[in-house]
């Protein structure tokens, strides 16, 4: 690898205020503030099972809920990765993970298509997990979908418990994402028959 893929966002709004520093090819390390205890530990087994770094430092409105801090944080992961990716040249651009979390059986999908997209096909089963709002994950995805322009397909296949529901998409976004964006020796420039991605 000729640079280092990293990237480091800050971001300010009315409603939040967030600095984050994302390691593509890292060591699972993480330094989480984030205000919102779930999302925290989504983040950590994020990293840890994707081969990130990341820290993030985010203070928001969490007096009102956690839908801006959780839609803010994941615009500025979007950003980071966008970034840290930088041409794409020799990226395998595509992933798919399942991951099993007791009972529940998680699948991710990615292609680093520059076209945005999300398909979330899950029942989760309780509106909230601690004081986490479950359709909040419905927005994370989304916004890193959207920042990031990737193609994100998450299927749950089944599964009772919330949080285990949770964990397994995260986890399965973690690997999925690993792979789309590791560099294979074997691609040459950007792998898309079009010239670009
Ligand atoms: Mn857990």
């Amino acid at each position: 690898m000729d640079r280092e893929r990293s990237a480091r966002i800050e971001r300010k709004t009315g409603e939040t205020d967030i600095k984050l520093e994302f390691g593509m090819d890292g060591e699972g390390l993480s330094s989480l503030e984030t205000g919102v205890p779930f999302l925290t530990h989504m983040l950590d087994l994020f990293t840890k099972h994707g081969q990130f770094n990341l820290i993030v430092d985010a203070k928001g409105d969490i007096e009102v809920d956690d839908h801006h801090t959780t839609e803010d944080i994941a615009i500025c992961l979007g950003q980071a990765i966008v970034e840290a990716l930088g041409d794409k040249k020799g990226i395998k651009r595509y992933g798919n993970a399942f991951v099993p979390m007791d009972d529940a059986l998680a699948q991710v999908v990615i292609d680093l298509s520059n076209r945005p997209h999300l398909e979330l096909r899950a029942e989760l089963p309780s509106q909230k997990v601690g004081t986490f709002d479950t359709e909040l994950v419905h927005e994370f995805l989304w916004k890193l979908a959207l920042e990031t322009r990737m193609n994100l397909h998450v299927i749950v296949h089944y599964g009772q418990n919330t949080h285990h529901i949770i964990e397994a998409i995260f986890k399965a976004l973690a690997r999925a994402l690993d792979e789309a964006t590791t560099i294979d020796p074997r691609i040459k420039g950007v792998p898309s028959t079009k010239g670009m991605l």
